[in-house]
């Protein structure tokens, strides 16, 4: 589970300076605004899906909502610069969801996730995602109040992308490889990518998932239900 007291914003790289600066201010602003989410989802664990576009964020929720409904009441905020139309994919699949349009910018800030909260119905929820707007840099710099940040990256955007883009990856408790069926057909490594992801954060976890052919989404749900449990047990602690 993330540490309240060690912000996103201010983890860095091994081997960095952080400087101060415009932008960190303004992070600072929004670390506030994630405590404040924190303190209102108590009871609800929350789970901030990463990824570039089109790596499979919806694909994930949808199929997660499926397998898990019967057990775990789920929630969905999605993050899009434009359009409603992942918020009626989750729907079309039972799944209560909201969505975010952002105008055009290319994150999710904890201010968005605070006013939506006004405008979907938590109660009784154990799960709430927020599938962030696809992109890896900007979105690791912002805290949304979040349990867990998890990243997917698909096979098919090449296996060098954690040291590329290593807040991303420094800032996620697991790192999903998606749409693992394809591995057959691109030069992608999973020993590749996981040693690149774990120099960048000894802690990562990673599970290889493929909604097509169903391999580790078993694994991925176990996972859930596991923090789902945990957030619980503090909760009532
Ligand atoms: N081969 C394969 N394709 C997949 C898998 N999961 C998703 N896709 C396809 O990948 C495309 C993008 O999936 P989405 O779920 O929309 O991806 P996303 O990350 O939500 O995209 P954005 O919200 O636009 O960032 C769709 O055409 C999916 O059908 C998978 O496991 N295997
Ligand atoms: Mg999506």
């Amino acid at each position: 589970m993330s540490n309240p007291t060690t912000p996103k914003s201010n983890q860095m790289p091994v081997g960095s300076v952080q400087c101060d600066n415009t932008t960190l201010n303004l992070l600072k602003a929004n670390d506030f605004v994630a405590k404040a989410i924190r303190e209102r989802l108590k009871d609800v664990c929350v789970i901030n899906v990463c990824s570039s576009p089109g790596s499979g964020k919806t694909t994930l929720m949808q199929e997660t909502g499926k397998r898990l409904s019967s057990e775990l009441n789920i929630a969905v905020l999605v993050g899009d610069p434009e359009t409603e139309r992942d918020a009626v994919r989750m729907r079309e699949v039972g799944i209560n969801a909201l969505q975010i349009v952002t105008g055009g910018m290319c994150h999710i800030e904890a201010q968005m996730v605070l006013q939506a909260l006004d405008h979907i119905n938590l109660e009784g929820v154990d799960l709430l995602f927020i599938e962030n707007v696809g992109n890896l840099l900007c979105p690791a710099a912002f805290d949304l109040g979040e349990d867990y940040r998890v990243t997917l990256l698909a096979s098919t955007e090449g296996d060098d992308k954690p040291k590329k883009y290593p807040r991303m990856f420094l800032t996620s408790e697991l790192m999903l490889v998606s749409k693992a069926d394809l591995l057959p057909y691109v030069p992608f490594s999973i020993e590749a990518v996981t040693k690149d992801a774990r120099e960048v954060n000894p802690n990562l976890e990673m599970i290889s998932i493929s909604t097509l052919n169903g391999d580790g989404i078993d694994a991925w749900c176990n996972w859930l239900k596991e923090k789902v449990a945990a957030k619980k047990a503090v909760s009532l602690a």
